[in-house]
């Protein structure tokens, strides 16, 4: 039997958030496996794979949650909610999802990510030992079940004042590892349209990442620079994300302006 055979799931990232240790990641909305290598071969701890706005498709997805394996880097997916069971049998690592405005749609979150357990434990997740996830049945089972209830992190994101004003409660939700702020959505639902450096919406941000942090769980948010993330890491934060797309676009300028 070969003892080299690794599970097609990583379940490293919720210890990856209880470490307290600064997350560094990358959003990917580009439907390509090698630019997962590529954020794994520069160093980054996580990607998170961009299904809300990023154009892969499920088989993409998998090819894309197959190169992070590979390469040794976690990875989120980034989705809807109705796309939260498909993504999971595909064998993300967590799954991160917009708009959550209270702690009710919180719970209803982690239910769709864990598997219903004895006694009415557990979640709502559909069973199938037939997906990458369970290694197309070769590691189905309670095993299965036990390390995906216990190993998929969950990150819900707070994108509206509703959010905000629901942080702790939607931060303090068993099973939620990591609130993620989303500044452009939230300025855009402050009525500041793309202006997140608005003083409100920096007032805003600034009070989830806090909360967040006060109900022990792990704040996350955009930093798009080195000061960015020594301001925000003063509020606690600790789960720091680029965009692919913003980077990528900004060396190709430089290199076009050579
Ligand atoms: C936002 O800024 O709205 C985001 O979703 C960032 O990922
Ligand atoms: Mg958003």
């Amino acid at each position: 039997m070969n003892s080299q055979i690794r599970m097609p799931f990583d379940d490293r990232l919720r210890g990856m958030f209880a470490s307290g240790a600064p997350l560094h990641g990358m959003f990917i909305g580009l439907p390509a496996p090698a630019l997962v290598e590529m954020c794994a071969f520069a160093g980054f701890d996580f990607v998170v794979i961009d299904n809300e706005h990023g154009s892969a498709d499920l088989q993409t997805t998998e090819h894309m949650l197959r190169a992070a394996r590979a390469s040794g880097v976690v990875p989120i997916v980034r989705c809807l909610r109705h796309d939260i069971a498909r993504v999971l049998d595909l064998g993300t690592s967590g799954v991160q999802v917009p708009m959550i405005n209270n702690a009710a749609e919180a719970e209803d979150l982690v239910r769709r990510v864990r598997y219903p357990l004895p006694g009415g434990q557990g979640g709502q997740r559909g069973v199938a030992f037939s997906n990458r996830a369970a290694g197309y049945g070769a590691f189905g089972g309670a095993e299965h079940i036990r390390r995906s209830n216990d190993g998929i992190g969950v990150i819900a994101m707070i994108e509206t004042p509703e959010g905000v004003a629901n942080a702790y409660n939607i931060a303090s939700v068993p099973g939620i590892d990591a609130v993620f702020v989303g500044p452009t959505d939230l300025a855009h639902s402050m009525g500041h349209e793309h202006r997140w450096q608005e003083p409100e919406v920096m007032q805003a941000i600034e009070h989830t990442l806090r909360e967040v942090a006060r109900a022990g769980k792990c704040p996350g948010t955009l930093a798009a620079s080195k000061s960015e993330e020594e301001r925000l890491a003063g509020f606690g934060t600790r789960y720091f994300a680029q965009v692919i797309s913003g980077v990528i676009a900004q060396a190709l300028k430089q290199a076009a302006a050579r």
